[in-house]
């Protein structure tokens, strides 16, 4: 106003210009808002499966995990966690420097990590990537932390049919705050929808009964051993189950069983990997939910029958191969 700035700008809202005063006859000019394109930065968190820091092959997913951003010039910073195919994204950003950070997962050690398309510093040993320099509009990708997963560990408690039990069904109920709560039905059928699609919205009470009708029957007898798995990688993981498992014995890590390494052996072909690739538990449960149709495993031509001859005549022995892979290598 008459060759001088007048009004403010509020420290915490950038949509706003405050305090102009205006005399009368006075004209104000030049009160302007630049808009910018949003920017955003994004990776995936990984079991480096093949050790070769990156993620690529077999590798499987490490979902739930802690990342951070902060926008190093105004200080402010973002959480979110890593989706069940590990991947995390921030969006929305405006132009500056930032940094990411991985909160470490126990269950995994740490691997390599990496900076992505648009640079920046990584750090393997302190997982995070630093100094990254986003302009308006950039979308910076492949900004990923590689874990190095753990062997199968030795549970003192479960065995086939332990969750039949009477520790496995109380186990169950009490998850998520008690019988009637419905996380743990809505977990498994947002993460395998082909297979257990059904638990949507079914309580904890509801899933223990259901573990007990689908063990009584033969035909389901797959299905029962990826419920098996699936109730395993959910008890084990620190931020789907809580600590609730630890009173009756079950080994407890962020990562849970769900990065573990497993090797396929003959079972490959069900999962369409090489013969005696290695993977993780929760990539073959993936892989296999994949297969399936309906609430039935391997019904790959979805005519709910396991077909045992003509094109699809290979649900069968699918099945076969990977029952034999869950009971001995997965029952914990
Ligand atoms: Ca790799
Ligand atoms: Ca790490
Ligand atoms: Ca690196
Ligand atoms: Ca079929």
């Amino acid at each position: 106003m008459n060759g001088k700035k007048r009004g403010q700008l509020p420290p915490t809202d950038q949509d706003k210009i405050i305090k102009i005063t205006l005399a009368s006859g006075e004209n104000g000019i030049n009160y302007n808002f630049a808009e910018v394109a949003p920017s955003s930065l994004c990776g995936v968190v990984y079991a480096d499966v093949n050790c070769n820091g990156k993620p690529d092959g077999y590798d499987g997913a490490i979902p739930y995990v802690c990342i951070t951003l902060k926008n190093n010039n105004t200080g402010q910073t973002w959480n979110t966690v890593s989706g069940i195919d590990g991947t995390y994204h921030f969006d929305n950003l405006r132009p500056g420097a930032y940094t990411i950070t991985e909160k470490q997962p126990d269950g995994v050690k740490s691997g390599d990590v990496d900076a992505g398309s648009l640079g920046g510093c990584d750090n393997d040993s302190c997982n995070y990537i630093s100094r990254i320099y986003v302009c308006c509009g950039q979308k910076g990708t492949g900004y990923n932390f590689g874990e190095v997963p753990c062997v199968i560990p030795s549970y003192t408690t479960t065995t086939a049919d332990w969750w039949k039990g009477s520790k496995g069904q109380s186990l169950i109920k009490s998850l998520n705050g008690g019988p009637t709560a419905t996380a743990l039905g809505n977990w498994i059928a947002a993460s395998f929808p082909n297979l257990f699609g059904n638990l949507a919205g079914k309580t904890n009470a509801d899933i223990a009964a259901y573990y007990v009708s689908i063990s009584a029957a033969p035909a389901f007898a797959l299905e029962y051993q990826f419920l098996d798995t699936v109730l395993s990688i959910y008890v084990t993981t620190r931020s789907l189950a809580g600590n609730a498992g630890a009173s009756y014995g079950v080994r407890i890590t962020d990562a849970g069983l769900g990065p573990c390494k497993v090797t396929v052996h003959n079972s490959a072909p069900a999962f369409g990997l090489p013969s005696g690739a290695t993977t993780t538990v929760l990539e073959l449960i993936r892989r296999a939910d994949a297969a399936s149709y309906n609430g039935v495993a391997y019904d790959t031509n979805h005519n709910g029958v396991i077909d045992t001859s003509g094109p699809s005549g290979f649900e069968k022995s699918y099945r076969d191969l990977v029952y034999i892979l869950l009971n001995t290598v997965i029952n914990l």
